[in-house]
């Protein structure tokens, strides 16, 4: 067993539901810890520094996660600092801002998760990155999802935005799945 500290539900979900499955590894949470969180333009550092928080409490198997949503016209904005763009504009926001300057092309972007996860055994840090490529959808669709699905258009999901297809497909394409792969297999390597 091992925890994955964050306060967002639907990670947490996703990630429990996509390790039972393919790698029997069973996580937990801790409700109510506080991480702090440094303002960094780099999702590696951020997960870093809130792993390192967390070891200084307890020395045990566990991971975070820091994700982002990087929207290629407007030079990678939100990225870093999606969960704030989130709360403060949220996705009607967003399509405000590429309104005027979308015109009828193609908005392309890319969630980026970037995992630091603790290997208790080997007494060391280690990062795992997922990225999913898409579309920014020019209207909000579908309600299954949470944070910036109903606006984000995985290139293999047929057109369909994360929010519409519902949590088993989007396991099948998004970065948090890409980056859990990646902790699954090696975790299944070097053990707990
Ligand atoms: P933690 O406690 O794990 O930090 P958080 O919600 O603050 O939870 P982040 O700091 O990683 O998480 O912020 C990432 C934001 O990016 C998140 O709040 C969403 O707005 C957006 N985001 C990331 N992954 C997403 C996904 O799979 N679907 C929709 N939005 C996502």
């Amino acid at each position: 067993m091992i925890y994955f500290i964050t306060s967002n539900d639907g990670k947490f979900k996703e990630a429990k539901l996509f390790l039972r499955k393919n790698y029997n590894v069973e996580i937990e949470r801790i409700k109510g810890i506080e991480v702090p969180e440094i303002q960094s333009d780099k999702l590696e550092e951020i997960a870093e520094f809130s792993l390192n928080f967390l070891l200084q409490k307890n020395k045990a198997p566990q991971f975070v996660e820091d994700a982002g949503l990087f929207i290629e016209i407007l030079n990678g904005f939100p990225g870093p600092y999606s969960a704030y763009v989130y709360k403060t504009i949220g996705n009607q926001g967003i399509l405000n801002l590429l309104k005027p300057i979308r015109g009828n092309n193609e908005v392309k972007a890319y969630f980026k998760a970037v995992i630091a996860y603790y290997d208790f055994k080997n007494n060391k840090n280690v990062l795992f990155e997922g990225i999913s490529h898409g579309l920014i959808s020019d209207r909000i669709k579908g309600d299954k999802g949470w944070g910036f699905d109903p606006i984000f258009i995985p290139i293999e999901g047929n057109g369909m935005t994360f929010a519409e297809m519902g949590i088993e497909n989007k396991n099948k394409y998004s970065h948090r799945i890409d980056a859990l792969k990646k902790l699954g297999n090696y975790i299944k390597k070097f053990g707990v």
